[in-house]
């Protein structure tokens, strides 16, 4: 079956593109049919697909797993989990229950009795776990951001699959990947934050978490073709080895 970077590469190779789709539903998209018809005609054009509190709260976790079925994924759960272990634990369980093939938590909170015990889960599931080290948005700077180095050495360490960090810092996607020239890095922050498609690629990043520029686009699937061919395909701005 292979790890979950693996798989997600897999798919990034076949679908010749860097792009993780972003879905988070709003106006039309609340209803889940039309959210499916969404996500099967952007499948194809994604290397992933990244679902979150959103789309959990808008459909419940019946119409989630309504939402996924017959869709090909890879389909990462971001609920941006922060609690102690034990929770982690339960909802990570609920989470790879529902089909996600990996889940996204914060790394502040810590490896012991915090992010270790969901890594561990994920090892006993062959699922994924990946590492929020720094976050785009301008209050991030304020705490979080000041820590993205020990945190993705941490969160490494402790056998995360991969680590989030954002776009609209790319010096600190630039360090990161100078210091971690294997790790898997998925980064949000272009189009509608104001970073450039294929800038966090240029900065180190293998994936570019791409939201409401795809989903609010009149033509979603055309917009894809475009942003995919922005970024170059999967062979564009990376070394074809990643
Ligand atoms: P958009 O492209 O519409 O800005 O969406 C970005 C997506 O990436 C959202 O789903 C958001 O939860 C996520 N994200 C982010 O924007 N910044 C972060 O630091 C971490 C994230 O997961």
């Amino acid at each position: 079956m292979g790890s979950f970077a693996s798989r997600l590469r897999e798919k990034a190779e076949r679908a010749d593109s860097r792009i993780i789709l972003a879905f988070d539903p709003a106006g039309e998209y609340r209803e889940v049919d039309r959210a499916r018809e969404l996500l099967s005609r952007l499948s194809d054009k994604v290397a992933g697909i990244k679902l979150g509190l959103p789309s959990l709260l808008a459909y419940g976790p019946g119409g989630v797993r309504r939402l996924m079925e017959g869709i090909e994924g890879p389909f990462i759960c971001d609920l941006k989990m922060a609690d102690i272990g034990y929770v982690n634990r339960l909802v990570a369980g609920e989470v790879f229950g529902l089909g996600f093939e990996a889940l996204i938590a914060h790394a502040f909170i810590g490896i012991r009795e915090g992010l270790g015990e969901v890594v561990e889960l994920a090892r006993e599931r062959g699922k994924g776990v990946l590492a929020v080290c720094a976050m785009s948005h301008r209050g991030a700077e304020e705490y979080l951001n000041r820590h993205y180095l020990e945190l993705a050495e941490a969160s490494l360490s402790a056998g995360a699959d991969g680590l989030v960090l954002p776009a609209t810092f790319p010096e600190l996607l630039k360090e990161a990947r100078r210091r971690h020239p294997e790790a898997l890095i998925l980064s949000p922050g272009v189009g509608v934050q104001g970073s450039p498609f294929g800038s966090a690629l240029r900065a180190g990043a293998d994936f570019e978490i791409v939201g409401r520029a795809l989903v609010f686009s009149p033509s979603p699937r055309e917009r894809a073709e475009e942003i995919r061919r922005e970024m170059g395909g999967w062979k564009g701005e990376r070394s074809p080895r990643r």
